[in-house]
């Protein structure tokens, strides 16, 4: 099947997504300043041109749908979360929004987060299975963040796992992986030939101290074959999210 379902949120193949699902995953505590004001979040995506913000059901129901942003941004729905509380072992985080009322929440695209390497990781890969079935059946694209986790997993940032929650995606029909950065240009292209005809971006990280080591992650990334970036922190943690959206994307789009 060659349905294009990235069209709504891509520009010419390739893209920036502005997330913002902090306040479950990490809580209030990483949402610094006004970063804690959803409006404010919003604002950058529209104001920086973002191919699509990403939200919770909650933050979409009372700040996106039937609002302005509704008509400026598109949005990608984040179907499970977790908290950041229970340390206690494997991690799984279940769906907690169906896909017809990300729909109904104007969203054109799903996101799922699978913990490859937790005892639960097929359990999410049942959930994120059925997603990808239901995204694909609404015209909706459906996009795996997929981050290993677990005793089991001896380094979450390595080039072999990485390459293979990359594959991960491609193997559950995910549109898109949204993934670590593992290192290097070289073992990024191997995470990105392991994802085959699924796209792949790069998941963020917390805020680095110089965003000169940030860009030169992105850089890396398109250099590798990667088509964009989904990134939280480092914008809106960020004193000027706007001139630090532009530089990311003057790379993602001008590489
Ligand atoms: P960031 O760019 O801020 O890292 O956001 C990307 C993201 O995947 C979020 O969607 C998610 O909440 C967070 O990172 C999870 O990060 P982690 O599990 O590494 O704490």
């Amino acid at each position: 099947m060659t349905t294009d379902y990235l069209k709504k949120i891509t520009t010419r193949g390739k893209a920036i997504y502005l997330a913002y699902d902090h306040g479950m995953e990490h809580g209030p505590e990483d949402l610094p300043g006004k970063s804690i004001d959803p409006a404010y979040i919003l604002d950058i995506a529209m104001q920086g041109g973002y191919n699509a913000v990403i939200l919770g059901k909650g933050v979409a129901e009372k700040y996106y749908k039937d609002s302005i942003y509704e008509m400026k941004v598109p949005l990608i729905l984040k179907l499970n979360g977790k908290a950041n509380i229970w340390k206690g072992g494997d991690l799984f985080s279940r769906q907690n929004c169906s896909v017809a009322y990300a729909k109904e929440l104007g969203a054109v695209a799903v996101g799922y987060t699978i913990f490859l390497g937790s005892a639960h990781d097929e359990e999410m890969f049942v959930e994120f299975g059925r997603i990808v079935e239901e995204a694909h059946h609404n015209k909706m694209a459906a996009i795996a963040w997929v981050y290993p986790r677990g005793e089991y997993v001896k380094d979450i940032e390595s080039p072999e796992i990485t390459a293979y929650a990359a594959r991960i995606g491609l193997e559950l029909g995910a549109d898109m992986v949204k993934i670590k950065y593992c290192g290097s240009t070289n073992s990024f292209k191997k995470v990105v030939e392991a994802a085959g005809k699924t796209k792949v971006v790069l998941s963020g990280g917390p805020k680095l101290e110089r965003e000169e080591e940030f860009l030169e992650v992105v850089k890396s990334v398109m250099n590798a074959g990667g088509i964009g970036a989904a990134v939280g922190r480092n914008v809106w943690q960020h004193p000027k999210p706007l001139e630090i959206t532009k530089k990311i994307k003057d790379i993602i789009f001008e590489n």
